[in-house]
């Protein structure tokens, strides 16, 4: 998902009016040098999977001349990206499947796939790097460090003394906080970075972040609704486990407000015999999951509204398909 919105957005900016300069008529200095070689360095462009040129899509996006070299590029560091930090996040939360297989954790080792992942950040950085644009290097670099803060709010879980957890309006606040460091920044900022590169006008380079942050939050919030309701089956990875990780996500959250009885359990991070199933029901009780659905529905017609000033194209279409996609995905 992530690359294919990245040149998306690269299509959709680059026939905005509102655009600086066209590529053909003032390329950039890095569009007019550019000649990348794979991104993990492989002569045969066959060998790269991400984004390969012949990659089929339903969108008209393989030869497309408004798509910069750098743009298409930008898209494979984005799935890099996102790539090791799932290599990295199924060791934390000891997961044992991911996308209907074995996790790389679980098939070769905690090493192996923390190193996997510390491999795919390198090529990442060296490709980063590559772009020679100082502004979409911070951008990309930023991601990064925002991934680690994201999983560290979470690994403190909420902002309360844990001794004695009370539901405020922080609770909520930090919880899309960590949201947006561990899921939203990725999609926001190579949005953005994607817009960048095509040098558009500074409302076009605000809209595309803007639809990126509101479309990484609907999808970490349908993510952690998904793990109350779809089966291991259907997810392709496993279900019930950010409870059976201690975690408080928004069902979780949203039950509370109105139950605070389940504050002690938070509090222990459910570590007792029968916590998990009692916040489990409590969730289901207080319509936890529909709560979570309404709020990343909020946010997805967030994502929509950033771009309604975009001219209609393909592209836009796309873009806002992707919204809809995320809010009826089932894994
Ligand atoms: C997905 O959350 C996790 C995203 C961020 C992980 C970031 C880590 C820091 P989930 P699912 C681990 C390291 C970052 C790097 C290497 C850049 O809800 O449900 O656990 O798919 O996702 O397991
Ligand atoms: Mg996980
Ligand atoms: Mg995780
Ligand atoms: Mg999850």
């Amino acid at each position: 998902m992530r690359p294919m919105l990245v040149l998306l957005m690269s299509q959709a900016t680059a026939l905005d009016p509102r655009k600086h300069h066209t590529y053909t008529d003032k390329p950039s200095p890095v569009d007019s040098s550019f000649s990348a070689p794979s991104i993990l360095e492989d002569a045969n462009p066959e060998m790269n999977p991400l984004v390969a040129p012949n990659a089929e899509s339903k969108y008209d996006i393989a030869g497309d001349d408004n798509i910069l070299p750098s743009q298409r590029r930008l898209a494979e560091i984005t799935e890099l990206i996102h790539t090791a930090s799932l290599l990295h996040d199924d060791v934390i939360d000891n997961a044992v499947t991911r996308r209907a297989n074995s996790s790389a954790n679980l098939a070769f080792g905690n090493k192996m796939a923390v190193l996997a992942g510390d491999f795919l950040l390198g090529r990442a950085s060296v490709a980063l790097a590559r772009l020679r644009d100082p502004e979409v290097t911070e951008l990309m670099a930023t991601v990064i460090a925002n991934l680690v803060e994201g999983e560290f709010m979470q690994l403190k879980n909420t902002a309360q003394d844990e001794s004695k957890p009370v539901y405020t309006d922080e609770t909520l606040a930090y919880y899309l906080q960590k949201t947006y460091l561990k899921t939203a920044s990725l999609i926001s900022k190579s949005c953005r970075s994607a817009a960048v590169l095509g040098r558009s006008a500074p409302e076009v380079i605000e809209a595309s972040y803007a639809y990126g942050r509101n479309l990484g939050l609907a999808f970490q919030l349908v993510d952690d609704m998904l793990d109350y309701t779809v089966t291991e089956a259907e997810m392709g990875k496993p279900v019930g486990a950010d409870l059976e990780l201690g975690l408080a996500t928004a069902p979780l959250l949203f039950a509370w407000k109105s139950n605070p009885e389940l504050g002690p359990l938070v509090g222990r991070k459910f570590r007792e015999e029968g916590d998990v199933q009692k916040a489990r029901e409590l969730v289901y009780r207080s319509n936890g999951v529909e709560q979570t659905r309404a709020l990343a529905q909020e946010y997805a017609d967030k994502a929509i509204a950033a771009i309604s000033d975009f001219p209609d194209s393909d592209a836009k279409t796309g873009l806002i398909e992707m919204c809809e996609k995320t809010m009826n995905r089932r894994k």
